[in-house]
């Protein structure tokens, strides 16, 4: 039930690099090691920036399949005062999503697979004359440290998945989703001794990527318009709660 899993954490499991192995594993590697290559790939060609705000850019690309809107997105950010960890932390931990998340009529663990990853299931708030959508996704978070850098890259992957626990109920639409939230630690100056890190030292650089196939019939126009809204509104949203939440808090490294 959801209620047992506000108890799961990825906090304290700095260095897990692979959870348990189960039905999911190879998926989840999978998947993961095709963002991170993928985060390296230039928004150059292709890509439309859509929308800037202070630090914030989203890029657009244009997609369409038998005259459904696939475009990918994506955003990169950089928010003073926080860790890559603790965006990751608020992102994918259950507790929070309701706090942020302005997409959702409700949202629900129905599976912890190991304590990195969980499966959610989502409704959505009807966006009128499209049906209502659902989604229901693995949801995975790790970090790892590459040799050249101190501060560990911490990352949370959204990737639909289908579950006995949450069948297709029409007219319910059920949205395809591989979501990726890919985040750096940057500690500017740092003073001699680490315990001196201030939140004034340290900055995280996100990319946050979204592949989302509507999985029906949406008006092109209506669906472009909302995702050019919503996801601006969404990354801002979210690192102003991550801000809020942590400002009085120890730094989470
Ligand atoms: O990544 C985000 N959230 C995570 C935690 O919830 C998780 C979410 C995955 C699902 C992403 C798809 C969201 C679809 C929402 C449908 C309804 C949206 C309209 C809401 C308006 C108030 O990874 C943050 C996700 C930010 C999503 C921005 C909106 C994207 C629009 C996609 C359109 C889907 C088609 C239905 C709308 C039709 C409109 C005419």
């Amino acid at each position: 039930s959801s209620t047992n899993a506000t108890a799961v954490s990825a906090t304290g499991n700095h260095n897990a690099l692979v959870g348990e192995k189960h039905r999911l594993s190879a998926e989840i590697e999978r998947i993961v090691q095709g963002h991170l290559k993928y985060k390296y790939e230039d928004v150059s060609d292709g890509w439309d920036l859509i929308h800037q705000e202070g630090e914030m850019k989203v890029y657009r690309r244009e997609v369409e399949e038998n005259g459904l809107v696939l475009d990918p997105m994506k955003i990169f950010h950089t928010i003073k005062g926080v860790t890559g960890h603790e965006i990751c932390h608020y992102f994918w931990e259950f507790q929070y999503r309701m706090e942020w998340e302005t997409t959702l009529d409700s949202t629900k663990i129905i599976e912890v697979l190991d304590p990195q990853t969980v499966v959610f299931y989502q409704v959505h708030k009807r966006v009128w004359p499209a049906a209502q959508r659902d989604s229901c996704f693995w949801s995975h978070i790790r970090s790892f440290t590459s040799s050249d850098e101190d501060q560990p890259t911490w990352l949370v992957v959204n990737y639909t998945t289908s579950h006995l626990l949450a069948p297709i109920k029409s007219p319910q639409v059920r949205i395809v989703a591989n979501v990726a939230l890919i985040c750096e630690t940057v500690i500017n100056e740092p003073p001699l001794n680490p315990k001196d890190i201030k939140r004034e030292n340290i900055e995280c650089k996100l990319t946050y990527v979204a592949f989302v196939n509507p999985g029906g019939w949406v008006p092109s126009a209506a669906l472009r318009s909302v995702a050019k809204r919503e996801y601006p509104r969404f990354l801002k949203r979210f690192s102003s709660y991550v801000l809020e939440q942590t400002r009085d808090k120890p730094i989470l490294f």
